[in-house]
């Protein structure tokens, strides 16, 4: 490894923090800074590196901070900007680093600049949005994820115009065509560096580059998920270039890109250092897997076979140049135990140390979401009135519109919704499992007596205990973070088995995804085999491997 290569964010372990569920400090019912403030030595306890905070910058909240009013304040619900800064330095002070979540394919339509903007064709602000007029007739079709219509081009009376909008109708696409919006998102990510954050996950970033002629979408995107359209836009790499030379470059800061749109054939052009980008990306391919449109369950259930060959062909493409990222949980994905273990009471606890052992094995930096280090599953509300997401709230009533089976859509999305991931973190077995002294702002699992962290803080076999254990090993083992990445027995349909070789060292990582006895091909001599870890007490060094094991063997 080139020693001057800065790898801080390579071995990182980055800890997601969704601030409206982590904890809450005034009793609102909604997490807040102070919340996470006082949880700091619990964060420093696990053992990460880098906390990604999702927005906490002004925001009316249609869709939960990722449409900002004033990017460079914070929402009043979640605190001050005291309290920011003391969370800053509360996290530096524990050698933890701060990665913020930059939100600027579109803002609030409550942000000033909207505001001037659709008051007259003629205002200055007026093209730092997405405007066709509509003498012009109506523009070619867009989907919107949060329209109630999926129609991206809102009408607006005022000035007899249309404009764009991805998502809600209160989060108008930004105009990056016009250089003097650049300079204001350029100037407002120095004002955050400034302050001393270390980095910024960057929200469907790969959007932001719109043909203002806005064609017909193209034939071959029918029928896919449109963000393979949406991530074509020709200037998007002029702009990550100029972001790079404009701002990133200026600080040893890490970036990552929300990249839906990304494949294992473009990514390079994202990641590889040389073109002066972007440090990571993360993609979707395996959150869609077994998924219809509007994450409805497909009739098959997704196979390992499959969740394999994604992982192993974007190791593929990062192998030599860019670096990659892994994860399962974050605030648009349901619960990792849920969707990818076993959440019954019997397998819970062992096949969430399974799927974190996965999480922290791979080659590319681990993104560990709030709440998975102690095996939080999916809520599965029985009815829409419990969600609280725009998004499966807009697809519920889509559905219903078209007359379509909002059973199977209830059903599908106990599994698949955003809400699942969003429950409050669940801290003890008191009210409200200690997130909260007032009503919290989305319903709490009622699984909180048995799952949570106090009881697991006592117990040396917990999933926090051998999440902490997976997080050293990690950190104490480079062969888990620059070692070559080799799948073994890829077809095998219940076992995910690879090798991770550096300098001389061979790890094996044996992962049995199912519940049932099963039994892997590798081909390898284990007589020598030492055992690094196991969620087994007793751990199989064969290669039969018992329901949910996980092991990493030093061959
Ligand atoms: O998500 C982008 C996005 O497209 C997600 O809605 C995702 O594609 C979908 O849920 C399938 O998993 C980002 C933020 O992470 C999300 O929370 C926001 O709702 C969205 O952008 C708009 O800012
Ligand atoms: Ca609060």
């Amino acid at each position: 490894m080139n020693p001057t290569n800065k790898i801080w964010w390579k071995e990182a372990v980055v800890y997601q923090i969704y601030p409206r569920s982590f904890n809450d400090s005034n009793g609102d019912g909604i997490g807040d800074l102070q919340g996470i403030i006082s949880k700091l030595d619990y964060i420093k306890s696990l053992g990460i590196d880098v906390v990604w905070l999702n927005p906490i910058y002004t925001s009316p909240n249609d869709d939960n901070g990722y449409d900002i009013s004033d990017y460079q304040n914070i929402m009043a619900e979640f605190g001050t900007m005291a309290d920011f800064d003391a969370l800053l330095s509360g996290m530096h002070e524990r050698g933890i680093k701060l990665v913020m979540d930059l939100v600027v394919n579109h803002s609030s339509d409550e942000h000033f600049w909207f505001k001037a903007a659709r008051e007259s064709r003629e205002n200055p602000y007026r093209d730092y949005y997405h405007w066709v007029n509509a003498e012009q007739g109506k523009p070619s079709p867009r989907w919107s994820f949060f329209d109630p219509d999926g129609d991206a081009w809102k009408y607006d009376a005022a000035t007899n115009a249309y404009y764009l909008h991805y998502f809600s109708q209160k989060q108008p696409d930004l105009n990056w065509e016009n250089p003097k919006l650049r300079r204001e998102i350029y100037d407002m990510m120095h004002f955050w560096f400034k302050k001393g954050i270390d980095g910024f996950r960057m929200d469907v970033i790969t959007f932001i580059s719109k043909d203002p002629t806005y064609p017909p979408i193209p034939e071959k995107y029918t029928g896919k998920h449109w963000e393979y359209f949406y991530a074509t836009g020709e200037r998007l790499h002029e702009y990550l270039q100029e972001m790079n030379r404009e701002v990133l470059s200026h600080y040893d800061i890490m970036t990552v890109a929300e990249g839906p749109g990304t494949t294992s054939e473009t990514i390079l052009d994202f990641v590889d250092a040389d073109r002066k980008e972007l440090n990571m990306s993360y993609h979707f391919e395996h959150a869609y897997l077994g998924q219809l449109p509007r994450k409805v369950l497909a009739a098959e259930k997704w196979k390992l076979a499959d969740l394999k060959a994604i992982f192993t062909r974007w190791d593929t493409a990062l192998a030599e140049r860019g670096w990659g990222t892994i994860y399962f949980g974050n605030h648009d994905q349901p619960r990792m135990v849920s969707r990818w273990g076993n959440d019954s009471p019997h397998w819970r606890a062992l096949s969430s140390k399974m799927l974190t052992t996965f999480l922290l094995s791979m080659r590319g930096t681990p993104y560990y979401y709030q709440g998975d280090e102690i095996g939080m599953s999916n809520i599965k509300f029985d009815k829409i009135e419990d969600y609280q997401d725009i998004e499966t709230l807009n697809w519920y009533y889509l559905t219903q519109k078209e007359g379509g089976d909002v059973a199977h859509f209830i059903e599908s999305h106990k599994i698949t919704a955003r809400d699942n991931g969003r429950t409050p973190v669940q801290w003890n077995a008191t009210q409200n499992a200690g997130f909260s002294t007032g009503k919290p702002w989305l319903k709490i699992n009622p699984n909180y007596k048995t799952v949570n962290v106090a009881v697991q803080e006592r117990d040396a076999d917990s999933v926090l205990n051998y999440f902490r254990k997976m997080v050293a090993l990690r950190k104490s083992e480079p062969t888990l973070v620059y070692g070559k990445y080799a799948v073994i027995d890829a077809e095998n349909p219940s076992i995910y088995a690879y090798t991770r070789v550096w300098e001389g060292k061979t790890l094996l990582v044996l992962l049995n995804f199912t519940s049932k006895k099963a039994k892997v091909t590798l081909g390898l001599d284990l007589s020598k085999a030492q055992v690094l870890i196991s969620n087994y007490a007793k751990s199989s060094v064969s290669e039969y491997l018992k329901g949910y094991e996980a092991t990493i063997l030093l061959l």
